[in-house]
């Protein structure tokens, strides 16, 4: 999954495709690169980001959905509001990527219900504005694990068809750098939920501060994070997981055909899968 974010604002890609031309023309160069999916937002979700109104983030996001869609393309839309989602829809997306997994907007799980269409609910905490006080855990892996399960268990109740969930341990979201490092060791606690699992692990802080410069102690710059994304790609597709959404799509699809050759359990297309599980019962 390539990431087109529409937003001036957002950590990882410093605003670069926020007119529309620009971001249909990024989104058209992922698909050509390899991307499965091409994933539009156009709310920024770095930590202490202030929420564009409603009508900010449509006029963002239905330009480059349309345009993408029509192109022929996978599009996911990256929303936390269902009215979002539903016009996205309208114009032609074919998942929607919930960071709060449903909690931002009562009126997302009961949309998702009737579109039939794949979900992905991703483990949150609270808007990005506070959410970084919201990272306290026991034990992070259980904690987002039973989270998610409540999630799920929503969702289900809600009338979403189980074969349209797909599940997300949140990098970054209400996380300290250790908390993620923990989940990604033990993504399989995640896959247990018997969900497929997508992954946004791509130039976020946690890699930036690993890889902080040794003499002044700064994190590593969000764009030159790609080779470490790279490696957690290979690392997370030798697990199984089921979509990497990540922003330098040529390195990570090279990575998981690597992977996959190497004889370990990875699945080069994510387009086969999404087909197979959700999209084939699914309008
Ligand atoms: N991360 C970001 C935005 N959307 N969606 C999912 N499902 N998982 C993520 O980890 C995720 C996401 C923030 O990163 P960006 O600014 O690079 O888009």
């Amino acid at each position: 999954m390539g990431v087109v974010n529409v937003t001036p604002d957002s950590f990882s890609d410093g605003g670069r495709s926020f007119a529309p031309e620009a971001a249909v023309a990024h989104g058209l160069a992922l698909f050509e690169q390899g991307a499965d999916i091409v994933d539009v937002g156009g709310e920024s979700t770095r930590p202490g980001a202030v929420r564009p109104p409603a009508e900010e983030e449509l006029r963002r996001v239905l330009p480059v959905v349309r345009e993408l869609a029509a192109a022929g393309g996978i599009v996911s839309v990256d929303t936390m509001r269902a009215e979002v989602a539903a016009r996205a829809l309208d114009a032609g997306a074919r998942l929607v990527n919930d960071v709060s997994g449903g909690l931002a907007d009562p009126a997302m799980l009961p949309l998702m219900a009737r579109a039939d269409t794949p979900y992905v609910l991703m483990h949150w905490r609270g808007h990005a504005a506070g959410m970084q006080a919201n990272a306290d855990y026991g034990d992070v892996v259980s904690d987002v694990v039973d989270e998610l399960r409540l999630r799920i268990e929503a969702a289900l109740r809600a009338g979403i068809p189980p074969h349209c969930l797909i599940v997300d341990p949140g990098l970054g979201f209400a996380k300290e750098p250790g908390h993620n490092w923990e989940l990604l060791g033990r993504l399989r606690e995640v896959a247990a939920l018997g969900r497929p699992v997508l992954l946004g692990a791509s130039r976020k802080s946690f890699l930036g501060r690993l890889l902080a410069d040794p003499a002044t102690g700064e994190p590593r710059p969000a764009p030159l994070r790609d080779a470490a994304t790279t490696a957690v790609s290979v690392l997370a597709a030798a697990q199984g997981i089921w979509c990497l959404r990540v922003h330098d799509v040529a390195s990570t699809c090279d990575a998981v055909r690597v992977t996959a050759r190497w004889g370990v359990e990875a699945d080069t297309s994510a387009r086969a899968q999404l087909r197979r599980r959700h999209c084939s019962p699914c309008p």
